[in-house]
């Protein structure tokens, strides 16, 4: 899990029009070989075959300089079909190679082979890959490190070493078989039976091999980890024992230096870190412990890894294990959110929207789905498990919606995706029946090339209240504000942070509170929004926003790949 480059790396001279000049831009092209198969792993409480690429869990690693491009040929060994997203990876005008299932891409069939081309722009700092095809993520997982483009440097002192770091949740069963037996009775999925660290459950954890991720730190050096939440469906705390760290970047943007002694981070954000090995040299736990803040069932283990200093030195009877907040701490997870904003400097300006043309308000709940027969595995038990956008619970069309607006293949999805929940009630107190039963559909939001968008989502407490990671495809968007209660159009505006609003691909909407985001729709393409908890994204809390072509051949999606897999 180092990060030595496996690519391989062709210089290569692009020409760019920037402002109807012509600009010769260099940026280097790597190649990457991903094979998805089957592996065997041992580990405590199950040894079992699971899918993987290259055999490793977690993945290996892509590694790039901001604005370079890499290709990466899929070859699909596995007994089913899978696709592979690059989260956070803005792709501009590339929604060929986003790779959600049926939304960008039908999946890559058993023994077919698929070649993505992902362009990077301006993120920089740390993203990730993984499999957006049922709950392969579970398995199918890995890091995207975007280093500094040429010329440029960290915009804090250079670390010693980098590591990455990814955390994991661990299933005794098949994901797949989880996903399908949850979805046949429309019951809650069977929860995970271990958090990992790079693989490892750690220690203590009745689920280990023995085995602990090894960190290796030399005294009075500065590491940067880079962490990666791939978790599935919990929202985790993370800390060091005695050691306070400096979170320096998240979702693949600078942020101004956060020092704290725990972080939480949803799954599919990213936190970068400095770590200054300044304790008397001996082991130290690392670890992850959930947070959880609804009535749902969860994982409650935990994850460690240890960090340990290079020399000669007696271990203690016990190992320090930091102290990180109790489960249901709120007010620890928002203390450490709040503090996030966007480093906003000369070298990494921002640009957050102010004129807004496109509003759009989007409830988000979960839901039940009455079932015809009266006996499902859902509340009640005549009702299954759902979730909702603005009262719509997103079916996955069996042709993708990229193609079907692209060729204009009618029938596939709808373009009525609603600007605001049906009706409007007390979103966070008593709800009563108030939207508990949602209506279906594959509709999508088509936005103008241009426009300055803001979407506000608001929590309900219909269902089961809890905090929602949305995440939206194809853009990094400013978080400009979050607040308990229901959005009030008049008042919560004015504690909008426009200045350095943290830039996100991935966020908290509070639970039973609204958060605001905005960006400008300048990426022409079909985009996934959904909640990144995949129980909630598989019962229907996703949409599509589709951002059309602008004017000119520049603003406008690119043709599509030759070798895309058919749709059957
Ligand atoms: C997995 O294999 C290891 C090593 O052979 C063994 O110690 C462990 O008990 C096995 N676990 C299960 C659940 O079978
Ligand atoms: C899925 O359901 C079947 C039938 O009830 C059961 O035998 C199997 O163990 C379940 N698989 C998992 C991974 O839970
Ligand atoms: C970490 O930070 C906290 C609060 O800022 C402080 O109380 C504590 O002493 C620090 N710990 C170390 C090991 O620096
Ligand atoms: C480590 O320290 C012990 C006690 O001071 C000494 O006996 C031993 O030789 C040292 N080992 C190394 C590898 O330096
Ligand atoms: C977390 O806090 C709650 C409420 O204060 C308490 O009931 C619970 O025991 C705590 N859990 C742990 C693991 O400390
Ligand atoms: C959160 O911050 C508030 C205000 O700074 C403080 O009073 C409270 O103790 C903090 N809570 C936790 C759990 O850190
Ligand atoms: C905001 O945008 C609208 C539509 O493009 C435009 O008519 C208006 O002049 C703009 N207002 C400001 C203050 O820039
Ligand atoms: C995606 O479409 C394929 C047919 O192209 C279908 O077999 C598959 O079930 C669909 N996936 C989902 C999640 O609906
Ligand atoms: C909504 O419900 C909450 C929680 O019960 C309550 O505190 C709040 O006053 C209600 N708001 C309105 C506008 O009724
Ligand atoms: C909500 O709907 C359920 C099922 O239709 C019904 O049994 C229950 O009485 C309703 N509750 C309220 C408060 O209307
Ligand atoms: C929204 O805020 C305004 C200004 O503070 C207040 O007058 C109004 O009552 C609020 N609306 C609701 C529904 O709470
Ligand atoms: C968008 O622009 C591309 C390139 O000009 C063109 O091929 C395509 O038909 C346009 N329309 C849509 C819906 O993509
Ligand atoms: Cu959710």
């Amino acid at each position: 899990m180092g990060l030595k480059n496996m690519s391989l790396i062709l210089g290569f001279l692009g020409f760019v029009f920037l402002q109807g000049l012509l600009v010769c831009t260099a940026y280097n092209v790597h190649h990457y070989s991903f094979i998805v198969k089957n592996t065997f792993f041992e580990r405590l409480c199950s040894n079992k075959t699971m899918l993987t690429i290259n055999d490793s869990f977690p993945g290996p690693t892509i590694l790039v300089h901001k604005g370079d491009r890499a290709y990466v040929n899929v070859h699909n060994e596995a007994s089913y079909g899978v696709t592979i997203h690059w989260h956070g990876v803005k792709q501009p005008k590339n929604p060929w190679s986003d790779g959600p299932e049926n939304i960008t891409q039908c999946p890559i069939k058993p023994g077919k082979i698929f070649t993505y081309e992902v362009i990077f722009s301006d993120e920089e700092g740390t993203l990730w890959w993984h499999a957006h095809s049922d709950w392969t993520r579970a398995t199918v997982h890995g890091a995207i490190v975007i280093l500094p483009e040429a010329k440029t440097t960290y915009p804090f002192p250079k670390p010693v070493a980098e590591q990455v770091l990814i955390l994991g949740e661990w299933f005794k069963g098949d994901v797949k078989e989880i996903k399908d037996n949850a979805t046949a009775t429309g019951s809650d999925p069977t929860l995970s039976d271990a958090y990992t660290i790079n693989g490892q459950p750690g220690f203590p954890n009745n689920c280990s091999n023995g085995a602990s991720y090894k960190l290796t730190v030399e005294h009075g050096k500065t590491y940067l980890l880079r962490l990666v939440s791939a978790v599935m469906n919990e929202e985790m705390f993370f800390g060091i024992a005695k050691h306070n760290f400096t979170v320096v970047a998240h979702d693949g943007a600078y942020i101004k230096p956060i020092t704290t002694s725990y972080i939480m981070i949803t799954p599919g954000q990213t936190m970068d870190i400095l770590v200054t090995a300044n304790q008397s040299p001996s082991h130290y736990y690392i670890a992850a412990t959930p947070f959880s803040d609804s009535n749902a069932a969860f994982d409650s283990t935990n994850t460690s890894a240890i960090l340990q200093y290079t020399g000669n030195y007696t271990l203690p009877s016990s190992i320090p294990y930091p102290t990180l907040p109790n489960v249901t701490d709120q007010n620890a997870a928002d203390n450490f959110t709040i503090r996030i904003r966007s480093l906003a400097s000369a070298e990494h300006p921002i640009n957050v929207p102010k004129n807004i043309t496109t509003r759009i308000f989007i409830a988000v709940s979960v839901n039940q789905i009455l079932c015809a027969n009266a006996s499902c595995g859902g509340p009640g038990g005549n009702s299954r498990l759902a979730a909702s956008l603005n009262n719509v619970s997103f079916v996955t069309p069996s042709i993708d919606i990229l193609q079907a607006y692209y060729r204009s293949l009618t029938g596939v999805f709808g373009s009525d995706f609603p600007n605001q929940p049906p009706s409007v009630f007390n979103f966070t107190g008593d709800v009563g029946n108030n939207t508990l039963y949602p209506t279906q559909g594959t509709k999508a939001r088509l936005i103008n090339y241009g426009e300055a968008v803001e979407i506000v989502f608001q929590g309900t407490n219909v269902g089961n209240a809890e905090n929602h990671p949305l995440h939206l495809h194809g853009f990094s968007f400013y978080l400009v504000g979050t607040g308990y209660g229901n959005f009030n159009a008049t008042s919560s505006p004015s504690t909008y942070n426009l200045n350095d609003p943290p830039e996100v691909n991935t966020f908290g909407v509070p639970k039973n509170g609204w958060a605001t985001i905005r960006f400008f729709a300048n990426n022409p393409g079909v985009w996934f929004m959904h909640c990144h908890l995949e129980r909630h994204a598989s019962w229907g809390m996703d949409t599509v926003l589709i951002v059309k072509n602008g004017t000119t051949v520049e603003t406008s999606i690119l043709p599509p790949p030759t070798n895309l897999p058919t749709c059957s």
